[in-house]
């Protein structure tokens, strides 16, 4: 694999500092130029070896056409749907309301998880075998899928509270140290996010190898949500650094990103430099995707379908299943925008559940 005259070995500095606790080197991470690829699904259905060896040394990838015209199409007809139940016509720029949360963009309510949308996304072929290709599993061995929500960013001409960039909220979504390098976790994006001032996915590349494995070391003691480490130490000791080296990950429509759950990450929404698109009323929307091995437990199992009738909305933790949202709203099954009965799946989904 291309390596970019990378240095593979991480280094890290030994003079502790009070003010750099962590002492890494940052120059063993790529910037924003260096490093960046993409493969197709064609590239993971032949079962290529240079997806995988880019997705362990980056701790993320970009893999184009995993969703057809046609699907993204579909997609985009089902997230009009699911809004429009809830009184938001996303066709109109000019009067849209805020729906999840307006800062991260993000969508877990109203059971966004069990979305017809979501369902749809995540039983695609290419998107399994992404979770396939990412877990180092065979075709046949079972994989669970998480009832992850979605995010969306209105057009910032539209709104005027709306604050843009929201890159100050780097973090992990690691559960627990040993799960850090387990997890993977990633999203299918819908709309073109091409212009270098749009939404989008921002990573820190090989920050899984760097940072995640020095708090690891540095707090063997630590049981609470990696998440909180990442917020509240590192990203503020090295802010700096942290914004210099991440880059925002371009995406065309019918693309996804997949990336370990130990590599530090956050969204931005659509600046307000972006090149503006008249009448564009959403200027991202990317349907959060995460799967991972059966595991075979079945209390999990049980706690899973539960989740799934009660449209339950879930974190990125297919293993674990920690729900979070609320119930689907009134009508919103019988207006077929949420899945909340296994008879309604699309086809190849049921065998996520
Ligand atoms: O919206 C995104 O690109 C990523 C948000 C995020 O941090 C996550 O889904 O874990
Ligand atoms: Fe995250």
């Amino acid at each position: 694999m291309e390596t970019m005259g990378l240095k593979n070995s991480v280094q890290v500095n030994d003079q502790v500092t009070n003010e750099d606790p962590i002492c890494l080197d940052f120059e063993t991470m790529p910037g924003a130029a260096s490093g960046f690829r993409t493969f197709s699904a064609t590239e993971i259905f032949s079962k290529s070896s240079e997806p995988k060896a880019f997705f362990e040394e980056y701790g993320y990838l970009v893999v184009t056409d995993v969703l057809t015209s046609t699907e993204v199409a579909e997609a985009l007809d089902k997230f009009r749907a699911f809004m429009a139940h809830h009184d938001v016509d996303v066709t109109n720029p000019k009067n849209m309301k805020c729906f999840g949360d307006s800062f991260i963009g993000l969508v877990g309510k109203c059971a966004a998880g069990h979305s017809a949308m979501n369902w749809f996304v995540r039983s695609r072929q290419a998107v399994k075998s992404v979770f396939r290709m990412a877990h180092s599993m065979s075709d046949d061995a079972k994989l669970i899928t998480s009832f992850d929500g979605f995010n969306w960013f209105r057009n910032p001409e539209a709104d005027a509270e709306y604050q843009g960039n929201t890159t100050q909220w780097f973090h992990w979504d690691a559960n627990k140290w040993a799960d850090g390098d387990k997890t993977v976790q990633g999203l299918v994006n819908l709309i073109d996010c091409l212009d270098p001032h749009d939404a989008g996915l921002v990573v820190l590349p090989r920050s899984h190898k760097t940072l995640f494995r020095k708090v690891v070391e540095e707090n063997p003691q630590h049981s609470a949500r990696i998440k909180h480490v990442g917020r509240h130490e590192i990203r503020q000791i090295h802010a700096a650094k942290i914004e210099e080296r991440s880059h925002r990950v371009p995406l065309p429509a019918g693309s996804m990103v997949v990336w370990k759950s130990s590599l530090m990450h956050c969204n931005t929404g659509c600046l307000h430099r972006a090149v503006p698109q008249p009448g564009q009323a959403v200027r991202r929307l990317a349907s959060y995707v995460c799967m991972g091995p059966d595991p075979r437990d079945i209390k999990l199992s049980e706690k899973r379908l539960e989740a799934f009738h009660n449209g339950k909305t879930t974190t990125h933790e297919p293993h674990l299943c920690l729900t979070i949202g609320d119930r689907p709203r009134d009508g919103a099954v019988e207006a077929g925008v949420v899945i909340v009965k296994e008879e309604r799946l699309p086809e190849g989904a049921k065998e996520l559940l």
